[in-house]
């Protein structure tokens, strides 16, 4: 398929490749992996071409800003990271876009930043990297806080999507990962961390209180389709405090996206698919963590009927972003 719009693709400044570095390790190519970080315009714009895509969404790298304990560093990185991507993105403003990081370390700096990219950038969004860190490294502050109610507010008055991206565990709290270092990342710990974050939100009432709101998540929803149904059954018999309104499926289906980034399979997409429905799936690769070239020849052949494949490769993206294209 020609067209396609791809929005987990990363890429990196000096100050936060090394994150990367740590979590890719040497041995996994990683020279060509932080080469392609870097660039933009270059392999990235011509593997977009070879393989049909024709406009990426950019993001940092994780974890980035929110690994950054000192608050005010946070806050210096992200707008350093914002004003290079917007700029990169005014080179060619058809093919590329922009999702704002955020010094999550501060509710009020991390909304003041987010506007400032929306209203004055041109961003379609946010992409965080999952909780943050704050003054000490053991520390893992979730969203559905009290203190970023206010947050929450602004990226519902903007009206823009919010990509919950995943990170590790921190060091300190890795317990259950012990002499297990291949269960940390990408294999297994990316989606355990993130899909907790975004079950804590739904939990939280967030979506009771700003029903507008619209979050991303990658790879196939991070575990969650698959027990979907399991969830609002045991809360059903067991509600333990759960507080929100409604069954948590309904604000899944409501208020998420899921996106096929990293997790190109059949089986896996086809569930996704059937519990969120087509509004709510979209493609993404996950470059250049992934390589175009797997995502993009697995969706084009998935078993998909034509007026689908076009919703969840670009449709969907310009209905949800509001994109000036036809
Ligand atoms: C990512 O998406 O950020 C990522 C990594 C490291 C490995 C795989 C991956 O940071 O998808
Ligand atoms: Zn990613």
């Amino acid at each position: 398929m020609q067209g396609k719009i791809a929005l987990e693709e990363h890429f990196a400044i000096e100050g936060t490749l090394g994150g990367s570095e740590k979590l890719v390790g040497t041995a996994t190519g990683w020279s060509d992996i932080s080469r392609r970080l870097i660039d933009i315009h270059d392999l990235r714009l011509t593997d977009m071409d070879k393989y049909g895509i024709e406009y990426s969404i950019l993001s940092l790298n994780a974890p980035a800003v929110q690994a950054v304990l000192d608050t005010k560093e946070a806050i210096e990185l992200a707008r350093i990271a914002n004003d290079a991507l917007a700029e990169a993105c005014a080179k060619r403003p058809g093919r590329f876009g922009a999702f704002a990081a955020l010094p999550m370390q501060d509710a009020g700096a991390a909304a003041v930043e987010l506007e400032r990219c929306v209203t004055e950038l041109g961003f379609h969004g946010a992409l965080v990297n999952g909780f943050t860190q704050r003054d000490i490294s053991d520390s893992a502050i979730f969203f559905d806080l009290p203190e970023y109610r206010p947050f929450w507010a602004k990226v519902q008055e903007l009206n823009v999507p919010f990509y919950l991206h995943p990170r590790t565990a921190v060091p300190e709290r890795r317990q259950h990962y012990e002499n297990h270092p291949w269960l940390v990342s990408a294999a297994w710990g990316f989606a355990v961390e993130t899909s907790i974050h975004a079950l804590r939100l739904v939990g939280s009432g967030l979506f009771d209180e700003f029903p507008k709101l619209k979050i991303i998540v990658g790879h196939l929803g991070e575990h969650i389709p698959y027990n979907m149904w399991r969830i609002d059954h045991r809360l059903k018999k067991l509600p333990l405090g759960y507080p929100a309104k409604k069954p948590m499926s309904a604000y899944l289906k409501e208020n998420f996206y899921f996106t096929t980034s990293g997790n190109f399979h059949d089986t896996t997409f086809h569930l996704a698919l059937e519990e969120m429905g087509v509004d709510h799936i979209l493609f993404s690769v996950d470059y250049p963590f992934e390589d175009m070239v797997d995502a993009a020849d697995w969706f084009d052949k998935t078993e998909l009927s034509d007026e689908v494949r076009q919703k969840i490769g670009r449709g969907n993206a310009i209905d949800l972003f509001g994109l000036n294209f036809s």
